[in-house]
């Protein structure tokens, strides 16, 4: 009944705008009754307007370029040897340097509030964004409806989202059909999603808005605020690069911290009795490990908490590594053009 109705304040608000009956598009979300029902949970529970959410439905219908993208993404398909050059290429190393100069200042800032490394927050915005320059034109508002209503295996997070998103656009007083992004609805120069929009994003040039398009200092701040409350740990380790094949089994399990570091070198340690007598009193260092294909075989990583962190932004360890990279190559670039210069 109430979707019924729902319907009634749909074609009453047409009439109302002087809408033809016959430009309706029937392939549209608002002929879906999940779609319907959700616009009404959020209308009834949050005060939103339903004939307004109703007439946001009517404007989307399922995308089916996201639903084939999201199916295939590099980083599920592509070897490291292969993703790696994707993101370490001379432009965007380049210009990850000149970001870094033209933000350094508020880059110093967001260290000292959040102890996030500059060289990650530039590093993330380049692989997500190229630093802002291509923040993705897939309609937000179409694609999270496309992966709520058509995408089972990921629906509750991206239903999540999509409710998040129309809070969002209330919030920030935007036209939801205006807002474009990734073709997982992700947003802005660091590509955030509605939730952490929410959550994790800031205003950090003071202007009263969270702009995370058009201003690079609350991207910046907002990146490293994002990686700050998922417990960055301020100067930890990344990864370590091993030389030979680990020999415990479980090697390669996981990225996520699972082991005690010192348990891999515990029979190299054997006859070494004063590193046997100093053993009981260190802490375990927990790290994760992770084997990749390279470019000359196969390679044994061994990845720290914040390695683990910064998979929190996306999930595939290749981001993660290509993130390190990156960042490491900007330091480096970084330093050699201030030596230049003196
Ligand atoms: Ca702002």
């Amino acid at each position: 009944m109430r979707q019924i109705l729902g319907w009634c304040a749909l074609v009453l608000a047409m009439v109302a705008t002087g809408e033809e009956a016959e430009t309706v598009n029937e392939n549209s979300y608002a002929f879906r009754d999940e779609a319907l029902a959700r616009a009404n949970a959020l209308a009834e529970n949050e005060g939103f307007d339903e004939a307004y959410l109703q007439s946001l439905l009517l404007a989307v219908e399922p995308d089916e370029s996201v639903l084939e993208k999201i199916s295939r993404p590099a980083e599920k398909t592509k070897t490291w040897a292969e993703y790696r050059p994707i993101f370490l290429d001379q432009a965007r190393i380049d210009n990850g340097v000149a970001f870094w100069d033209e933000y350094a200042e508020v880059l110093s800032r967001a260290e000292e509030t959040f102890g996030v490394d500059p060289a990650i927050v530039v590093a993330i915005i380049g692989v997500e964004t190229r630093y802002g320059k291509v923040t993705g034109n897939t309609p937000a508002f179409a694609a999270l409806s496309t992966l709520c209503f058509d995408y089972p295996k990921r629906a509750a997070f991206f239903c999540e989202q999509w409710d998040e998103f129309l809070r969002l656009a209330r919030r920030e007083n935007w036209n939801p059909l205006q807002i474009q992004g990734s073709y997982a609805g992700a947003m802005g120069m660091g590509q955030f999603m509605p939730t952490s929009y929410t959550n994790d994003a800031l205003d950090y040039d003071g202007d009263g808005k969270v702009d995370l398009w058009n201003s690079a200092d609350d991207a910046i701040g907002s990146v490293a605020n994002y990686l700050a409350n998922r417990d960055w740990e301020s100067g930890g380790k990344y990864v370590e690069r091993l030389e030979e094949a680990p020999t415990a089994e479980h090697f390669g399990q996981s990225h996520k911290p699972y082991f005690d570091r010192n348990s891999l070198f515990e029979k190299k340690q054997e006859d070494e009795q004063i590193v046997m007598e100093q053993k009981g009193a260190e802490t375990p260092v927990m790290v994760g490990s992770l084997v990749l294909e390279g470019l000359e075989g196969e390679e044994w990583w061994l990845t720290y908490h914040n390695f683990f962190v910064i998979t929190r932004y996306n999930t595939s360890p290749l981001y993660a590594m290509a993130v390190i990279d990156l960042a490491a190559e900007l330091r480096e670039q970084r330093e050699d053009q201030t030596s230049d210069d003196e």
